[in-house]
């Protein structure tokens, strides 16, 4: 008898500010989502180990500097160098686990207010990139955020450019399907039962859901 096609891979996106609890979480869904029998890869970006990532690097702790659409284009650009992989990974049945992606992408550089970099001129070049099936973002006050420590020493870690990102992603996923607004100032492991939640769910659907998407 011929075999089952495989069931493809969820692509599971996970967003939010600066100390929301996005690694912590990604990693207990990873684990929670293997022992239920899944394959899993959590992947992140930056990916800070590519060439391109080298130079997100540097920028990022301060030791170089680079023109904002330039720098905006190479974060783009680190996730298309492994957007093939993204997809075959999905189409073999792994479920892939995103700590970040284009929202911060268009997000962050969009916060610098830079006259000719709008969020509009950002989203561009992430269009035809693999569209998540799901993306947590996990929601934080500024308060609750401080409460876990304070900022670090790469850019963007201060409070003027968090106040704007927090803005901006508010705006960004008003307009997205597929966003689940999660409350991270709740426990971690509150936080990880409705991450659960949300993903089992998707995942239920993707029956019906088809192929996998592209941003648009
Ligand atoms: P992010 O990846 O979004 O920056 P992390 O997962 O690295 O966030 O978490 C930042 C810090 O906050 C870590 O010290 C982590 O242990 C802690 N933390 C994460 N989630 C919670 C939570 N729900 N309640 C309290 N502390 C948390
Ligand atoms: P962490 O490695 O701590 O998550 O911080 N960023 C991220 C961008 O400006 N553009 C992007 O496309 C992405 C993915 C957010 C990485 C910092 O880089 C910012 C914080
Ligand atoms: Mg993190």
């Amino acid at each position: 008898p011929s075999a089952l096609p495989t069931r493809r891979g969820a692509l599971i996106v996970v967003e939010g500010l600066d100390r929301a609890g996005k690694s912590s979480q990604c990693e207990m869904l990873r684990d929670f989502l293997s022992q239920q029998g899944h394959v899993v890869k959590y992947i992140r970006f930056p990916d800070r180990t590519t060439p391109i990532g080298n130079l997100i690097d540097s920028y990022l702790r301060g030791s170089s500097h680079q023109d904002d659409h330039s720098i905006h284009l190479l974060f783009s650009a680190n996730r298309w160098e492994v957007a093939k992989n993204i997809e075959e990974d999905i189409a073999n049945g792994t479920t892939v686990i995103i700590d970040r992606y284009s929202y911060s992408g268009a997000v962050y550089s969009a916060a610098k207010a830079n006259p000719t970099l709008s969020l509009e001129w950002a989203w561009q070049p992430e269009i035809g990139l693999p569209r998540p099936d799901i993306c947590l973002f996990l929601s934080i006050s500024p308060e609750e955020a401080a409460k876990r420590g304070g900022f670090g020493a790469e850019r963007y870690e201060n409070e003027a450019m968090q106040t704007r990102v927090r803005e901006l992603f508010r705006s960004i996923f008003e307009k997205q399907q597929g966003v689940s607004i999660i409350d991270a100032g709740k426990s971690i492991s509150e936080v990880s039962q409705e991450i659960q939640g949300a993903v089992a769910g998707c995942i239920a659907r993707l029956n019906v859901t088809g192929a996998l998407r592209k941003l648009e």
